[in-house]
């Protein structure tokens, strides 16, 4: 029977329903975080919880727990449901309450939910490369929350999938943001540049452990902007996000970045990804 977590207890999925007040449900008004676990282990878990926490404090709602406990929670998700390679999806909202644009009480308790997915790593993809496509970024202007608001990123992403591509490139005006699930980096003559963690978008935990693996290895990469027409220019192209991994862009709006394969800055940050996972997560769990 799988299991869910709901509002701190492990519960069985079948038995739970959302109330239609729920605010999530009619708002978009909570929170939300994927996390990647490898052989079991939550792999940045911590980075992706504090994101979760000040996700929460921007849109004025505090999470029923500490960290720690929800790390906890999370880890007896991951043992009883027997999740060894896979993702958990977990959502905060502002709770239940009759429906009004205003925030509820202060005494409406938050709904925490959190569930499991089993999921393979996109190793066929990673190899090979996948194509994209541009489009406007039509977000409002704190893509730096992971809100449950997603619509225009399901637009892009559902435009992509029409025109037979992996992901969307949103840009405002021209200037590369991210895309619709994960993040942008180009490579130029051997320097990786990726748009300043603003605003604009979401400041990925994949992105953060590929700055983190380009400073230890003395690659250099600038966090600053870029256009649409050096995007199409770059040597390479890569998306960063935690189901993506590292991820070869090799063609945009049907023309080829680079020579049409996965570059080898981009091959080699794999390596050094694959490298950070083996740390964290290569000794299996008790329950595995
Ligand atoms: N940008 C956006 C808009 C995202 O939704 C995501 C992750 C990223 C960047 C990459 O961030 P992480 O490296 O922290 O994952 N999107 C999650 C999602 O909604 N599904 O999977 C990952």
């Amino acid at each position: 029977m799988e299991k869910i977590i709901y509002n701190g207890k492990l519960s069985e999925r079948a038995k739970i329903k959302v109330d239609i007040e729920d605010r999530g449900y009619q708002f978009g008004d909570g929170v939300y975080e994927v996390i990647r676990v490898y052989n079991g282990h939550l792999f940045t878990g911590d980075e992706h919880l504090q994101r979760l926490m000040e996700s929460a404090e921007s849109i004025g709602m505090k999470l029923p727990y500490s960290i720690i406990e929800i790390k906890t929670q999370l880890n007896e998700l991951i043992r009883v449901n027997q999740l060894s390679s896979g993702i958990i999806y977990l959502q905060v909202t502002r709770g239940v309450s009759q429906r009004n644009h205003l925030f509820p009480s202060a005494d409406t308790v938050p709904v925490f939910i959190a569930y499991t997915r089993e999921m393979q790593r996109p190793t066929a993809a990673m190899e090979k490369g996948v194509s994209a496509i541009s489009v406007e970024d039509i977000r409002w202007l704190r893509c730096d929350i992971k809100s449950l608001n997603l619509l225009p990123n399901l637009l892009a992403k559902q435009k992509a999938s029409e025109a037979g591509c992996f992901e969307a490139i949103q840009h405002r005006n021209g200037v590369v943001t991210e895309g619709s699930s994960s993040n942008v980096s180009i490579v130029v003559d051997g320097i990786i540049k990726t748009h300043p963690a603003t605003n604009l978008i979401l400041n990925g935990i994949t992105r953060k452990v590929m700055l983190e693996i380009c400073r230890q290895n003395n690659i250099e990469i600038k966090e600053e902007t870029f256009t649409i027409e050096e995007l199409l220019q770059a040597d390479e192209v890569f998306l960063t996000g935690t189901t993506t991994e590292i991820m070869p862009i090799i063609e945009i709006d049907k023309s080829k970045i680079g020579n049409g394969t996965p570059g080898t800055i981009t091959k080699q940050l794999q390596r050094y990804f694959k490298e950070k996972v083996a740390e964290c997560c290569s000794v299996p769990t008790k329950a595995q």
